[in-house]
């Protein structure tokens, strides 16, 4: 079927550019310059142009009618302000797409070739350079002016009695994190990550278990270092002709001199520590544990442990950091809430988001208030919206009872951006309170 479409509309090309060439043809014959073009011609052309006219102003005002009312009502009081501005700007465009396309078809209409006519030479005007100057520009500085106060609004200070809610983003999931009683978040260093501390929270807690994680895969590392067969092996021999010098030399009798024994001679203790090495590097090849290793594989895992080092030491020195006077800046952070998956928002309250990132840059858009802000690692961003919606209202609005708020990652970040979303509830403070109240406080599970 759609090879059959296909095809009619190939022929049909086909057979428009041959009745062209046979039009131009007939008109050779009958004496015409191409460049002839008759009256009734110009007006037909004229005609269509008026025609093209309707059809486009049509579509577009159907189009308008048919989907221009794309948006949910706005659940935030800056949102609200977003969507003026977005009308204003919109309605101003839609103004000068309607009286510029009118007046290019409506001219090319009136204004079509006359024999009977000739061009007025119309070179300059100051007058009217002025007025196309002056106007768009004073019509594009109120734009700005006004998205720049609506920026500015959102991006403000925060006031006093505002909830702050941190947004940590990273591949590929979001992370809210709440102060705790103390109403203030715990500092935080990507150093001291670990799947139970996933933002990295500054506490002595948070320190010690980074630092025993550390230990731990080094331990583990150096285990498999020193069961690597090659280095046992070479070591064994090593350490067989250091307690029998005599087999060093071969057959050789001649170098089996007093002198040379003296140069070998040890202490017990020494000769003790020799043999119970020789014991555990054979206990080690009997038991299989050993293995060989490429050079290549070897190396990475001596790399590997120094950088672990390294990161360790960057932890030690975290930890000889102190933050202001008087002042535990390491229980600050303890009773911070972890939120995955879904974040309450009360009501009526305005609330400021800090964005922070682990690895990428991303996007919080939260398309119903309005709001969108990059997440940029080792850069806190913000914005303050102000919540006036809640969830079960909206879902009466829309009468959708399965409607929720959303927060999306709006920047392709990697493979599962798609999935990268979270669910915010909108409710009273009452049930805000009763739902933080249940939430989990960091690290809490270990005490
Ligand atoms: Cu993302």
């Amino acid at each position: 079927m759609k090879l059959l479409i296909l095809l009619v509309i190939v022929v049909g090309i086909i057979a428009v550019a041959q009745l062209a060439k046979i039009y131009q043809l007939s008109a050779r014959l009958r004496g015409h310059r191409e460049e002839d073009i008759s009256e009734a011609d110009t007006r037909l052309q004229g005609s269509l142009w008026i025609v093209f006219m309707f059809v486009l102003f049509g579509t577009t005002i159907w189009q308008f009618v048919r989907y221009g009312d794309y948006l949910p009502p706005s659940a935030s009081l800056h949102g609200e302000a977003v969507d003026m501005l977005m009308g204003y700007n919109l309605a101003l465009v839609i103004f000068v797409f309607f009286v510029v396309n009118a007046l290019i078809f409506i001219f090319s209409f009136k204004y079509r070739f006359d024999k009977n006519r000739t061009a007025h030479f119309f070179p300059h005007d100051t007058r009217l350079e002025v007025i196309w100057t002056v106007i768009p520009s004073i019509v594009l500085a109120v734009i700005i002016i006004y998205g720049l106060q609506t920026w500015s609004e959102m991006t403000g200070p925060a006031s006093d009695d505002s909830l702050r809610v941190e947004l940590y983003s990273k591949q590929f999931d979001w992370t809210a994190r709440y102060a705790g009683d103390d109403d203030a978040f715990g500092s935080t260093n990507f150093n001291l990550i670990t799947p139970l501390n996933p933002l990295g929270i500054v506490t002595q807690d948070g320190i010690d278990q980074a630092l025993l994680k550390i230990e731990d895969k080094i331990a583990k590392l150096n285990e498999e270092l020193n069961a690597e067969k090659g280095h046992l092996l070479a070591e064994k021999v090593e350490l067989e002709r250091s307690l029998h010098p005599s087999d060093d030399h071969g057959h050789s009798g001649h170098e089996h001199s007093d002198h040379d024994d003296s140069h070998h001679e040890m202490t017990e203790g020494y000769k003790n520590n020799i043999e119970s090495r020789l014991t555990a590097i054979n206990d080690l090849l009997n038991s299989g544990t050993a293995k060989v290793m490429t050079d290549a594989a070897y190396e990475a895992k001596e790399d590997k442990i120094y950088r672990l080092k390294r990161h360790r030491q960057r932890i030690l020195e975290l930890k000889n950091y102190e933050v202001g006077d008087g002042f535990d800046a390491w229980e600050v952070g303890k009773d911070d809430r972890i939120v995955k998956s879904e974040f309450h928002l009360p009501i009526g309250r305005e609330i400021e988001f800090v964005f922070r990132s682990r690895d990428v840059l991303h996007s919080a858009f939260m398309p119903h208030f309005r709001a969108q802000m990059n997440t940029v690692p080792g850069l806190p961003t913000r914005f303050k919206i102000e919540t006036t919606i809640t969830t079960d209202s909206m879902r009466t609005i829309l009468d959708n009872p399965d409607f929720n708020y959303i927060l999306l990652c709006n920047k392709v970040c990697g493979s599962a951006h798609f999935n990268m979303q979270m669910t915010i509830v909108v409710e009273t403070q009452e049930e805000y309170d009763a739902w933080l109240s249940e939430q989990k406080v960091y690290m809490a599970e270990k005490n």
